[in-house]
């Protein structure tokens, strides 16, 4: 009580045109109390506010965020003993039109989201037909909204992906061109992104599991909890716990992206009983894009779908905590994972087995139920989508679409083309490639043809024993498949309808040169309008001079010598 009652009295000094809230896991009665006292602030006719958050996130983190901080707040602060005490400024202009999200009765009408994401991942789950795997509650969120057939990432990599669908920008616009763990980072810290334009409109944002991207402070959460990858696996039943927490507490619309560590590697077969009944390598076949099969491949596709049905087991607690809050019927709900898995010919290249990723958004009484939408669509379109939904303004120039029309099933004119990339994970695997697809054909462009790509000996040599053998074994056209990923010539040219698989590679093909032309000029066209820094070779180069640079002598990278300073460089 001691601290309500401080924390009342600052704001009686000075804060007329500020908000401020508290959100504390740990406090809820203390969440609730600020939450109203931003009622009050945002019921005034003034359309421009000076915003201030005060927030602990149960990590003895305060972040304030204005134009000025008064010397109480920070005395408060100071007085609890909180670590970090964080002021950036910042002047953000509310509207308060008839499609904010904010009542000042405090209801609304706008819908609450919740964005759920999984690590490593493909399309492998019971409703994309995968045979073996055992996820009944995804099948079951699919078979209540509308499921992408075919739906992709703009970068096969975490933090590439994670940036991509939350600023709504290809990788090569928004700086994020590998991990953010090896350094790599956008270009702007102000880059408008979903969670600052939700802010906006009165939502209360939070994120449980990783966010990883550079800089965090971009992604303005007010809630954080279980801010590491957690790839051990620990207390996961935390997930929903913290997720019930925070869609409780309060009366505005959330915006909750939970993500979690199932199925990256390592493949864990089992962690608190689940799955229930593991798999083992005699139950399945290695997945189908491998092209290859030995005892070591299927063991372990079995515990990568052991991962998949521990992940939907959790999801599926998760979906029972918002049914219990009571705001399921006005919560969207988006799934997705954030690349393909990390096996052979998937995470980390531009394959099928990398970019391909299950997406399934539910509204219930709004969008369509059971509807399967073969629209080529890409998780840029994911900020678009939920702004709209929102009631939002839209961040201009974004290069995706709302999925609103295919969400309500109205048929209208879509998009031809969909375009991926690539640029690098960590220091091992600097390979720039793009490409685009229509609804037969893939053009995948390696920007450094005839040289070896290194990711190929880091994804095959590290986690299998003895490829090469069963790969020899496979013979034509996988041998051919395997021997073109390691040194890939400049043009891959698949036919997705007869060779869903990728392993013929059709560009020398003299049948197919009308479609090559096509599909190069459409490429070209697409990465001059939205300024891809790498059309000027020489920054291809100069950014493999600095990753080059940070390998020690015994040929292994070390992250503390990479200095990268391509966004100084890439639009001189
Ligand atoms: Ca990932």
């Amino acid at each position: 009580m001691k601290f309500t009652k401080s924390l009342r009295r600052s704001l009686k000094v000075g804060t007329d045109r500020r908000a401020v809230r508290l959100i504390n896991h740990n406090r809820p009665a203390q969440a609730r109390l600020l939450a109203s006292t931003r009622h009050s602030r945002r019921s005034g006719p003034t359309p421009t506010h000076h915003y201030v958050y005060l927030s602990s996130n149960g990590h003895q983190t305060i972040e304030i965020e204005g134009p000025t901080v008064s010397q109480p707040l920070l005395q408060l602060a100071r007085n609890f003993k909180y670590y970090r005490v964080i002021a950036s400024l910042f002047t953000l202009c509310f509207s308060f039109s008839a499609t904010a999200a904010q009542k000042t009765d405090g209801t609304s009408r706008s819908p609450n989201i919740l964005l759920i994401v999984s690590e490593d991942n493909g399309q492998e789950l019971g409703c994309y037909g995968e045979p073996y795997v055992q996820t009944p509650i995804l099948d079951q969120l699919a078979s209540e909204g509308v499921l992408f057939k075919n739906a992709y990432v703009a970068q096969a990599g975490c933090s590439q992906s994670r940036a991509s669908f939350l600023t709504g920008l290809y990788p090569h616009q928004n700086g994020q061109i590998g991990l953010a763990t090896w350094k790599f980072r956008m270009y702007d810290r102000d880059t408008p992104n979903l969670v600052r334009s939700l802010k906006t409109v009165g939502y209360r944002t939070g994120i449980i599991g990783k966010l990883h991207v550079n800089p965090e402070s971009a992604f303005p959460f007010v809630f954080k909890a279980i801010p590491s990858s957690n790839f051990s696996r620990k207390n996961q039943d935390n997930y929903a716990t913290e997720a019930k927490r925070f869609m409780m507490a309060g009366e505005e619309p959330f915006f909750l992206s939970v993500n979690y560590p199932d199925a990256h590697r390592t493949f864990i077969t089992q962690v608190d009983g689940l799955p229930e009944k593991p798999l083992t390598g005699d139950d399945v076949k290695p997945l189908a894009y491998f092209g290859i099969d030995n005892a070591e491949l299927r063991q372990q596709t079995a515990d990568y779908y052991n991962c998949m049905s521990r992940l939907d087991t959790l999801i599926g607690h998760l979906l029972k905590a918002l049914e219990e809050t009571g705001k399921a019927d006005n919560t969207i709900i988006a799934y997705i994972g954030d690349h393909g898995a990390d096996m052979l010919r998937g995470k980390r290249t531009s394959y099928e087995g990398g970019t391909r990723v299950p997406f399934i958004m539910t509204w219930p009484k709004h969008w369509k139920s059971d509807l399967l939408s073969t629209e080529l669509v890409s998780l840029i379109d994911l900020t678009p989508t939920l702004l709209e939904a929102a009631g939002a303004k839209i961040i201009p120039n974004l290069p995706g679409r709302s999925l609103l029309p295919l969400l309500k099933g109205e048929s209208k004119e879509w998009r031809r083309y969909l375009f991926t990339e690539f640029h690098i994970h960590s220091a091992h695997n600097y390979y720039p490639q793009r490409t685009v697809q229509d609804d037969q054909f893939k053009l995948i462009v390696n920007l450094m043809p005839g040289v070896t790509n290194p990711g190929y000996e880091f994804t095959n040599n590290r986690f299998f024993d003895n490829l090469n053998d069963t790969i020899l074994f496979a013979g034509d056209p996988v041998k051919s498949a395997y021997l073109r990923m390691e040194r890939p010539a400049r043009y891959e040219l698949y036919d997705l309808k007869e060779d869903p698989y990728e392993f013929t590679n059709l560009a020398a093909n003299a049948t197919h040169s009308k479609t090559l032309a096509r599909l190069q000029k459409t490429l070209q066209t697409w990465r001059e309008k939205t300024n891809d820094p790498l059309l000027n070779h020489e920054n291809v180069l100069r950014l493999k001079e600095e990753v080059d640079a940070c390998f020690k002598e015994d040929g292994t990278p070390d992250k503390t010598l990479l200095n990268l300073t391509y966004p100084e460089y890439f639009f001189e």
